[in-house]
This record gives C-alpha cells, sequence and structure tokens, in this order.
C-alpha cells in the first residue's frame, strides 16, 4: 500500500519535471525510484540493429482482418456508424452467434502477392497484420481455438500465405494480437473472485501458447504489437506482460514489441511508475500525433503512431459516408508529421471479406505510393531535425545530415522560413525531383528558400545541404542597447 502511494505521488512529481525539463531530463537519482520487478528493463532507445531496421522503416500498412468484415458495420439490417471491427459489441451479439460467421468466410478473391505488390508500390517496409482481433476468429490454424481459419469454408492458413508473400517482396511483418478475446469464456475483465482468478489463468496460459505457436510458426516476424490489454484483469497482471515480453524475445531474437502490452508491478501502463518506457516503442499515438512544438518530449523514446482513413474504421465497414474519409495529402502530412518527431506511421487496411480492397484504398496506396517514390528519402531512414518548427511544413534529417522541408503550406511571399541553430549554415537547397532552388540569407541563422517558380502540385520536399559555420566570424553583430 505505503509502496503504491509511494508511486502515485512519485508519478506525479516525475511527469511534472518531465515537462519542465524536456530538454535536458535530469535522470532521477537511482535510490529515488521504487524498486519494481516489472517495470522497464531498459533506460533509453534500444539501439540494436533490429530496432534501428524498426526505426527506418518509418512507414507501415495496418491490415485490419476479420469476421467484422462481413458484416461490415451492418447486423440484421441496422447500420452502426461505430467501428465495424467492434459491431459484435455495438448489436450486443453473442460470441456463439458472432462466431457463427465463421462458415461465411472464404475470400475468394484473396491473392496474398497482389496484397503484397499493393504494399511495395505504396512505398510501405512493413506490415502489421491482425493475427487475432478482440472476436477471437484466428487467420493461422491456432490449436489452441476451434475459432481459426482453417474450420472455414477457406481452410487454409491465411496468416502463412501473407507472411511468405510480403517477406518476399522484402516487406516486414509485424503481428497484432489482442489479449482480450471475446470467445474465450475464461477471459475476464476483472478479478473478482477466487474463479475469475482461476479462469484467467488459464486464460493467460492460452495466451502463451497462441503466442508461442505464433512465434515458431512465423519465425521471420519482425514485431509483436499488443491490444486489449486495458482491463483490469491485465493490470492486475503486470507480471504477465513482462513475462510475454522475455518469452518472445527468447524465442524470436531482436523482435520487437510496443508498449500497450506492458503494465508494471502497480498496473502502471505504457511507462512504469518511474516514468521509463516499457516495451521496445510507445503506441499511445492513435488516430492523433504529438504537437510538433509542445511534445518535443516524444524524440527522446522510439514511437509508432497508427491512423485510419475514415474517423475511425479499422475493420472493413460498407459505408464510408458515416464520417470524414481523409485525402491522400492529408495521410502524407501525418506521415511526415510524425517522422518529423522521430516516429513511424502505419496507415490502416480494412479488406473486404471476399479478399479484395476497396477502390478508395487501393487509390490511397497508390497516391501515397507515388509521392514515396519521388519523396522516400525524407522518411525512410529519417528522423528529429532538432530545428525549429516552421508554418510551413515539417523538417526530417537523414543520416548523413542533410536536412529535409517538407512543404505542405505555401505562403504568398513565396518564401519559406528557415532558421538555423547556433553555427548551422544552409549552402544550397535542392527540390527533390526538380531543380536547385536560391537560398538567401536574411538574418543571424535565419534564411529564405525560395519556392519553385512553377509551384508543384502537391506537398514537396526541398533538400538542403548545411555545414558547420561555428568558426566563422559573426556578420550580424547585435547593437549594444
Ligand atoms: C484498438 C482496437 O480496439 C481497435 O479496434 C483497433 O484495432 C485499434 C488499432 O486498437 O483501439 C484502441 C486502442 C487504444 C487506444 C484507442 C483505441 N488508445 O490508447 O487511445
Amino acid at each position: 500500500m505505503i509502496k503504491s502511494i509511494l508511486g502515485v505521488i512519485l508519478g506525479v512529481m516525475l511527469s511534472g519535471s518531465a515537462v519542465a525539463q524536456m530538454k535536458q531530463p535530469a535522470p532521477l537519482p537511482a535510490e529515488m525510484e521504487i524498486p519494481l520487478k516489472y517495470g522497464a528493463e531498459r533506460l533509453g532507445k534500444r539501439q540494436d540493429t533490429d530496432m534501428q531496421r524498426f526505426r527506418d522503416n518509418r512507414l507501415g500498412a495496418f491490415i485490419h482482418w476479420g469476421l467484422y468484415a462481413i458484416p461490415g458495420g451492418e447486423w440484421n439490417g441496422k447500420m452502426y456508424s461505430g467501428a465495424a471491427e467492434w459491431l459484435k459489441s455495438w448489436a450486443k451479439v453473442p460470441a456463439n452467434e458472432w462466431l457463427a460467421l465463421m462458415d461465411q468466410w472464404n475470400p475468394t478473391k484473396f491473392d496474398a502477392k497482389s496484397w503484397a505488390r499493393m504494399a511495395k508500390q505504396m512505398g510501405v517496409k512493413y506490415v502489421k497484420i491482425t493475427t487475432k482481433h478482440h472476436e477471437g476468429f484466428c487467420l493461422w490454424p491456432s490449436k489452441y481455438t476451434e475459432y481459426t481459419v482453417a474450420n472455414t469454408p477457406y481452410k487454409k492458413d491465411l496468416l502463412g500465405e501473407m507472411v511468405k508473400a510480403f517477406n518476399d517482396e522484402g516487406i516486414d511483418v509485424h503481428f497484432y494480437f489482442s489479449v482480450m478475446d471475446w470467445s474465450n469464456p475464461d477471459y475476464r475483465y476483472d478479478i473478482k473472485s477466487e474463479e475469475d482468478k482461476i479462469a484467467f489463468d488459464r486464460f493467460l496460459e492460452f495466451t502463451d501458447n497462441q503466442l508461442r505457436e505464433l512465434a515458431t510458426r512465423y519465425p521471420t516476424v519482425k514485431d509483436f504489437w499488443f491490444d486489449g490489454t486495458w482491463d483490469a484483469s491485465l493490470k492486475k497482471n503486470g507480471w504477465w506482460t513482462a513475462h510475454a515480453e522475455k518469452m518472445l524475445k527468447e524465442l524470436v531474437p531482436g523482435v520487437t514489441i510496443n508498449s500497450r502490452l506492458r503494465a508494471d508491478d502497480n498496473g502502471k501502463r505504457h511507462f512504469d511508475s518511474n516514468g521509463h518506457l516499457m516495451g521496445d516503442y510507445e503506441s499511445g499515438y492513435e488516430r492523433r500525433l504529438p504537437d510538433p512544438v509542445k511534445d518535443l518530449k516524444v524524440t527522446r523514446w522510439d514511437w509508432e503512431a497508427c491512423m485510419t482513413i475514415p474517423e475511425n474504421q479499422w475493420g472493413y465497414h460498407k459505408d464510408w459516408s458515416l464520417s470524414y474519409v481523409k485525402t491522400p495529402i492529408e495521410v502524407l502530412e501525418r506521415i511526415v508529421h510524425a517522422v518529423s518527431m522521430g516516429g513511424n506511421m502505419v496507415v490502416n487496411f480494412g479488406p473486404q471479406a471476399d479478399g479484395d480492397f476497396r477502390k478508395e484504398e487501393k487509390d490511397m496506396a497508390e497516391q501515397v505510393g507515388k509521392w514515396m517514390k519521388q519523396n522516400g528519402e525524407c522518411i525512410y531512414g529519417c528522423d528529429y531535425a532538432g530545428w525549429q518548427k516552421q508554418p510551413w511544413g515539417y523538417y526530417t534529417r537523414s543520416k548523413n545530415g542533410d536536412v529535409y522541408m517538407a512543404v505542405f503550406n505555401v505562403p504568398y511571399s513565396r518564401h519559406l522560413t528557415v532558421q538555423t541553430p547556433k553555427g548551422v549554415k544552409v549552402v544550397k537547397a535542392t527540390v527533390l525531383g526538380g531543380k536547385e532552388t536560391p537560398v538567401t540569407e536574411t538574418a543571424r541563422n535565419e534564411y529564405n528558400v525560395d519556392v519553385p517558380t512553377k509551384t508543384p502540385e502537391g506537398p514537396f520536399v526541398i533538400k538542403l545541404q548545411v555545414e558547420d559555420s561555428a568558426n566563422e566570424t559573426d556578420r550580424y553583430r547585435d547593437a549594444l542597447t
């Protein structure tokens, strides 16, 4: 009890100081930290090659595919505007009735190779696939439940086909896995009795078996992205989340795990009671992004955001007119925004039950791909540049030190203001897929970069060559006041 009260007090102190000392967080003296058995097992970013690969990939696609694609948001003649993959819950469908949809699961148009080609064309370096969503239906023939693709008219291992096809195209495969499972009677939202505990322990063993099965059947998997971990039952079993992470890391060397899996000894999620990130990267930015000025703290850890194309539809929904649908430019802006702050972005697709994609998603993949082909060098392998945010768009920085300006708003002046950190000089500016564009020094550490005479049709990228000017004499001597 005292420990948890202390945890709360310290937690509050920590989050306060983290904001105040955003630029240079003072590490807490080790003796002030609460001892935790199931807290973060590492401080700071992982720097091994697998983590670097995860980070350098930067752009991914999410695939939400399950039984929910069959009703597509409609149940007994009623259209539900909420997320299609939650329809069972919106329409209060009993589990057995929902799982009977398995009899209709037969994606005759599914072609893993064409899915992989579409992803490749879009320029994504990895794909996150829902192996099992909340409904409990497994896209692989799991030995531990009857609710799998093996027991549908389709029969074949869908996940296996996808893993192979994506890997053949050089695309990494990440596994989405929902711990919460509506098909399993042993699942508990909370543990309030001995009976709950017994059932939930059985459930955790079942989950371990499924995870082990996934890790051994598909050893090229690069990442597990956990979901459905917010219930009190899991918060009371923080030990299990630490155990699952450890188990997967032993089974799949180098595998990465999102923070959403984790809870510590006190049930604190994502960040432990000492304020340290658990798992390998933060996965809380969902359908939103950190503020490019106020939230620079995110550049201290790895993170991955994910987004839907409509306002909130992950699984296939028949009627996209029920909410706003983002345009390719709006999607691209979110991708660049994430990378400019040191994060990854995953764009979601909800394939139809027949195994094809809706036209809107095909078009989106094509448009994003076209842009990435010309401008991808400001995304892949790039990171937070550390320069002052400007209203025209976002900066990213490549490993060799070039700084990119991704321009989403063109000013009437046609001059893009660039403010460089002390000692840094801009020497040249080149439009990607275009020509060099004039740079004019306007003040100390301040430049105008010209918008190309013929304004590009969509968002464009200017690559800046920069030089160290620390030893030059200062032309802008301040007047004495
Ligand atoms: C979850 C799922 O419930 C949803 O169906 C979808 O799969 C999505 C990717 O993940 O939804 C969440 C989970 C976490 C947050 C919001 C929605 N969150 O942390 O804000």
